[in-house]
């Protein structure tokens, strides 16, 4: 062998390196070296974008949705899922959260069923609808806020004569991500009828007070608010008696459980924020997603240096970390759920406050890509 050949037959480093890859990737290994700036992230990079669904496009599709497609087993639900675009058609509106809008028809129920993962409801427009939560039928009403907590059975029955649309946020990508999901029918259409509606909110009825006679007391705590119902009523005149109190451009209610002071649910927190005429919010960043739903009023919020301007009906998604500030045309009402109980759990919470307002670099539309 001459010398020529032995150079040519030892393979160079950049071969070896190749030849290791290559090896690595047939046995499903990853060299960490080559990914470590794109996982371990200076800041979180959610794949979810700000986005935006409006009323105007929502009802329409809900309303055609309503005449052609009946509420039946196996589908179960007539619900349109937020798909936020930044998750490759995925039917979730943040990486963590779903969001959707729910339709029911006069005289329709939507079949009694449950899962492990959680859910809430907030209530936009109708009348004559309630959801049984385990035997609990809770009226629903515009502005009130159901919980129907994982593993609960529920099913939703309206006795009205106009449809129901209200937002349904659940914990689904959570539980999915833990690989934790059941699901299971309830073996009727419907629970047992029960003469007395809203057990749940009668236990709590009084300020600070709560009935413990009978089987309904909560002393095991059930790993959920055993309130199931916060009233439009109540909301409202915490928000008017809170805003008359502060000057600020913003005052906030986070919904809790009333035996605990905990979130609603475990894994979700909701709110309700009014903010005020031609006020603006300090910008802040949160870890975690939040789901805004416009329940009254007009206004804008800057995501990320991206303007979205809401009205009542208009749902939209602040991904976790984006900076987020409101701004009210007119006295505007925002409800919001987040994922932040799990933050805290696990002390990922974080946020900061910036120094001033954020510089507008668009303002959002619903047909452009992300
Ligand atoms: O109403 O029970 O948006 O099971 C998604 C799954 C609503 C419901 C959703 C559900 C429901
Ligand atoms: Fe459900």
């Amino acid at each position: 062998m001459t010398v020529e050949q032995s150079i040519s037959d030892s393979p160079t480093v950049e071969q070896e390196l190749a030849a290791l890859y290559a090896d690595l990737s047939a046995v499903h290994l990853h060299p960490l070296w080559t990914i470590t700036k794109q996982l371990l992230t200076a800041t979180p990079q959610p794949r979810s974008v700000p986005w935006l669904w409006p009323a105007s496009t929502l009802t329409p599709l809900a309303e055609r949705a309503l005449r052609l497609v009946p509420v039946e087993r196996g589908g179960e639900r007539r619900v349109l899922s937020f798909g936020n675009p930044g998750l490759g058609g995925l039917p979730y509106a943040a990486g963590t959260l779903w969001g959707a809008i729910q339709c029911l028809g006069p005289g329709e129920t939507a079949p009694a069923h449950r899962h492990s993962p959680g859910a809430i409801r907030f209530v936009l427009e109708g009348s004559g609808v309630w959801t049984t939560v385990n035997g609990d039928a809770c009226d629903m009403n515009p502005g009130d806020l159901v919980l129907t907590p994982g593993w609960n059975w529920h099913e939703h029955t309206s006795n009205g004569s106009s449809r129901m649309l209200w937002f349904d946020g659940l914990d689904l990508p959570m539980v999915e991500a833990l690989d934790a999901i059941f699901f299971e029918p309830y073996p009727r259409d419907r629970q047992p009828d029960s003469a007395e509606h809203n057990l749940s909110e009668a236990r709590f009825a009084g300020t600070g007070q709560r009935h413990v006679e009978g089987a309904v007391t909560t002393a095991l705590d059930p790993g959920h608010s055993p309130l199931l119902v916060y009233r439009w009523a109540d909301t409202d005149a915490e928000l008017t008696r809170l805003g008359a109190a502060r000057d600020t451009a913003m005052v906030s209610l986070e919904f809790v459980n009333p035996s605990t002071g905990a979130s609603v649910l475990p894994t979700l927190s909701c709110g309700m924020h009014r903010i005020l005429p031609g006020r603006r919010t300090e910008a802040v960043r949160r870890t975690g997603n939040t789901i805004f739903v416009v329940y009254r009023g007009s206004g804008s919020s800057v995501i990320d240096g991206v303007r979205l301007d809401w009205s009542a009906g208009d749902v939209f998604v602040a991904p976790s970390w984006s900076a987020v500030e409101h701004l009210a045309g007119e006295t505007a009402d925002l409800f919001s759920l987040g994922d932040a109980p799990v933050l805290r759990a696990l002390n990922l919470y974080r946020e900061q406050v910036l120094d001033g307002p954020q510089d507008v670099h668009r303002v959002f539309a619903p047909d452009q890509l992300p």
